[in-house]
């Protein structure tokens, strides 16, 4: 085997440490950092490029387990390798990531006019984290003409509100920010919460940013519709068979520092990064290929992955 390119090992870090985040990004950056390893390094025979691929992919996979996308991305590229000679195997690679990348750009662009037609002139969003498949709806809509306004929740521990709030000031929306624990007194004065997703499960269940799934029950309980922005790489192919989704638990260091810590005593501190919303408490998943029911996104995953997903990674 062939050592791993700078642009995996680099990759690897910043999808750890969320300096790359959101499920998209993290996508398009596994794709290329894949297409780096293979087109820029010499390799001895087939097998060894095969291998270097395939161990360039374990490692990425590793990263973070509940965004799908990176799974995903790792097999459209790794199912498409083909060739008896290292230069086939590697114009291979290289076409198929960067198909990838195109089709992940179109996907994003398509998915935000189909959310932008669910909003209204006049309408106030509810944000959650910070998700470019959310944002992409909003910008549609505004490019429509469509004057929006957005309520955004900071979400703890990690503050990506503040992202979705320097963008979409960008985009010339009035933004009001507020802390997590004023979702539900803002919910009166929204016309949609707006969210992304990291993981579609077979049942239609989201699995978002934590705190995702009590913005959904209250907002139902309040009457405001739950719209999901989700290309269709983020749909888990596993929860097919049966599988359900990993949540990666994070450290606790972003939830209280050191000091404040040891200061309270002995304590436990549990940092899930996701939860599961269930399907009764979304209204619509909206995809590049169309609006659907949370309960009828099955169908589009058995279209697009067949009933079980190939893992090309292992050895
Ligand atoms: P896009 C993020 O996770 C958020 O949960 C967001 O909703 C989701 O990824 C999808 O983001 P994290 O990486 O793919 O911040 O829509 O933990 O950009």
């Amino acid at each position: 085997m062939h050592e791993l390119h700078a642009d995996v090992e680099e990759t690897t870090e910043a999808i750890t440490s969320m300096e790359t985040r959101g499920a998209a990004t993290i996508a398009a950056a596994a794709a290329e950092a894949l297409r780096q390893q293979a087109v820029d390094g010499a390799y001895d025979d087939p097998e060894s490029f095969k291998a270097t691929m395939r161990a360039a992919a374990r490692q990425l996979l590793e990263t973070r387990p509940t965004a799908v996308s990176l799974p995903n991305t790792l097999r459209y590229i790794l199912t498409r390798m083909e060739g008896t000679s290292v230069e086939a195997l590697r114009e291979s690679v290289d076409a198929a990531a960067q198909a990838f990348e195109q089709r992940l750009a179109r996907a994003q662009g398509e998915l935000g006019e189909i959310g932008a037609n669910r909003l209204q002139d006049g309408d106030t969003v509810m944000t959650h984290c910070h998700s470019t498949d959310a944002l992409s709806c909003i910008e549609a809509a505004v490019e429509q003409g469509k004057d929006i306004s957005a309520v955004v929740k900071e979400t703890r521990p990690r503050n990506q509100g503040h992202i979705t709030a320097e963008e979409l000031v960008d985009l010339g929306v009035p933004v009001t920010l507020i802390v997590d624990n004023a979702a539900r007194r803002y919910l009166d004065d929204v016309d949609h919460v707006l969210v992304g997703a990291d993981s579609i499960a077979a049942d239609g269940s989201v699995i978002n940013k934590i705190g995702t799934s009590s913005l959904a029950v209250n907002a139902r309980e309040r009457g405001v519709p739950v719209m999901c922005a989700a290309q269709t790489i983020k749909l888990h192919p596993e929860t097919l068979t049966g599988h359900t989704v990993e949540i990666e638990e994070r450290v606790e260091t972003e939830v209280i520092d050191a000091e404040t810590r040891a200061k309270i005593g002995d304590i436990e501190v549990r940092n899930p990064a996701f939860d599961v919303t269930p399907p009764r408490y979304v209204d619509a998943i909206v995809t590049e290929s169309g609006q659907f029911p949370p309960e009828s996104v099955v169908t589009l995953m058995r279209e697009l992955f067949g009933e079980s997903a190939a893992s090309p990674w292992e050895e």
